[in-house]
């Protein structure tokens, strides 16, 4: 790790290891985008009437990347001046790189030739590295040659499927431990799960899990018999963290101080109460992945972690590793599997500056949309599509789903609707929506006694396009002013979409064409 982590990853790589949206004509292709080289025209060109346009490098295998370089098409006046870098695993589930708080946008070039390097504040991991293009030459078009920079990745994963837990047994039977540092990467799109835990008989634990997408902490280092010191203490940090992507943990525990650091971020508090040490007996462990079989105390209806965990340290041993080579506790290790089991579906995350734009059927008699979402708000848009002739829109007002159609044909009709109620709890909803003819109905959570049915006339005829996230109208590259609101944060969206558009403040912002893809982001 403290080596130079600087390598070209990308010259190295074969043709096949390039794709993009588009290809601006024969001799653009993105094998040629290879920093300081001069084959084909010199670089990548998408087609001019690309609007999501992107370059797309699969590294191979799981990397880490430490910066970046662009260069503009060789002897041309194309170039791009400004743009994003998403990553993935996968190459269908993708996560921006951010930083300072915000989804990146990086600074490109200026002319053909001059290389920009830009070396990330934070190493990122991933198989699949994409560039999108924000803005670029105004004499030319968009034209791009990079060169990534970085070095081998290597870590034991671990698949959990909600039935294998891992127990790393002590060497003693009782164990008094003054010092604690555990450290892991887990990746889920579980809500709720456990993700480590130890007790003791006498009262002592320490748990780590997901609740509600949230990660939490608690931590007992003792309590007296009487009641009157109190040992218990919980934390909690991040939210949304079923998101399917990585996200890492460190745990550090010195008597009752405790640095708690998901991701970037790190809080610092003191366990409550007047001990020091964590006594865990019962043949001392720690389980990962859930709460052991034998355990008594506080398993209370908790759920066993789903998802992948990867590089778990408990103060110096590498848990993963022991778990491969079967030195810990495989009592139920039929379960486990070492590597990561993906999914193919994932939920996204909007915040105040974006959407996802679907495409739908054109000039039907039927509109019909279907969706999950959670949020904490009680008030957003979730969904707006133009009709030929009117407009769709279902929002959400303290707590309740509103369905609202117009049609102006029909002298300003409007259909409005309203159900369910609170929400806005953070959980999982389910909205269907249907209007044809004389009739729309909408229903929450596939629940009939939700179901809100009206029989006004309504001419529907569909406009073809969906925005689920913030209201918005059709967008063309570089006209980009019809931008109507900004609203909310936090809803998600569960689906596989054929394709889809992001959108933050005035930029175009990620696309994709692959099926079974899904992304946005905050
Ligand atoms: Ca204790």
């Amino acid at each position: 790790m403290h080596e130079k982590c600087d390598e070209a990853l990308a010259t190295p790589l074969s043709h096949s290891a390039f794709s993009s949206s588009s290809v601006f004509t024969t001799g653009y292709t993105p094998e040629f985008a290879k920093l300081n080289r001069r084959g084909g025209a010199g670089g990548w060109s998408p087609l001019d009437t690309d609007h999501y346009p992107w370059l797309q490098v699969d590294l191979g295998s799981r990397k880490q990347v430490t910066a970046v370089a662009t260069q503009g098409r060789y002897s041309s006046s194309d170039w791009t001046t400004r743009y994003r870098l998403l990553y993935s695993d996968t190459g269908r589930n993708w996560k921006p790189y951010h930083q300072d708080g915000n989804i990146w946008a990086f600074t490109g070039n200026s002319n053909t030739e001059s290389v920009v390097r830009y070396d990330l504040q934070h190493v990122i991991v991933a198989r699949f590295l994409r560039f999108i293009p924000l803005e670029w030459s105004e004499e030319g078009r968009i034209g791009l040659r990079i060169e990534i920079y970085g070095c081998m990745y290597w870590a034991d994963v671990i698949n959990f499927d909600g039935q294998a837990v891992i127990s790393y047994r002590f060497k003693m039977k009782k164990m008094k431990i003054l010092k604690d540092v555990i450290a892991l990467k887990f990746k889920t799109a579980e809500s709720d799960g456990v993700i480590l835990h130890g007790e003791g008989q006498q009262g002592d634990y320490i748990t780590l899990e997901l609740r509600g997408g949230r990660l939490v902490l608690q931590i007992n280092l003792g309590s007296n018999q009487y009641g009157s010191i109190l040992g218990h203490t919980s934390v909690s940090s991040g939210s949304l963290l079923d998101d399917h992507h990585w996200h890492s943990v460190v745990i550090e525990r010195h008597r009752r101080n405790v640095n708690f650091t998901l991701d970037l971020h790190t809080q610092h508090f003191r366990t409550n109460g007047e001990f020091d040490h964590l006594d865990l007996d019962y043949e001392a462990r720690l389980s990962f992945g859930g709460m052991p079989y034998s355990g008594k105390l506080i398993s209370g209806g908790r759920r066993n972690f789903k998802g992948c965990m990867e590089s778990i340290n408990y103060n110096g041993e590498n848990i993963t590793d022991l778990a491969r080579r079967k030195k810990v506790d495989t009592s139920s290790f039929r379960n486990l599997t070492f590597s990561c089991v993906e999914s193919h579906t994932f939920p996204i995350s909007f915040n105040a500056t974006s959407f996802l734009q679907l495409p739908g059927r054109r000039e039907n008699s039927m509109v019909s949309v279907s969706f999950q979402f959670r949020t904490w708000n009680s008030n957003g848009l979730l969904v707006f599509s133009a009709l030929a002739d009117g407009m769709l829109e279902l929002t959400l007002k303290d707590g309740k789903v509103t369905a609202h159609i117009s049609i102006q044909q029909q002298k300003n009709l409007g259909v409005d609707m309203t159900s369910g109620s609170g929400l806005n709890d953070g959980e999982w909803h389910d909205v269907r929506f249907m209007a044809k003819d004389n009739f729309a109905m909408l229903t929450i959570d596939g629940d009939e006694a939700s179901t809100v049915k009206t029989n006004t006339p309504i001419q529907i005829i569909t406009g073809g396009t969906y925005h689920f996230g913030e209201l918005v109208c059709l967008f063309y590259p570089r006209l980009l002013s019809c931008l109507v609101s900004l609203w909310f944060g936090h809803y998600a969206y569960q689906y596989a979409p054929d394709y889809f558009a992001v959108r933050e403040q005035k930029q175009v912002l990620v696309t994709d064409k692959a099926a079974s893809l899904a992304f946005i982001y905050t």
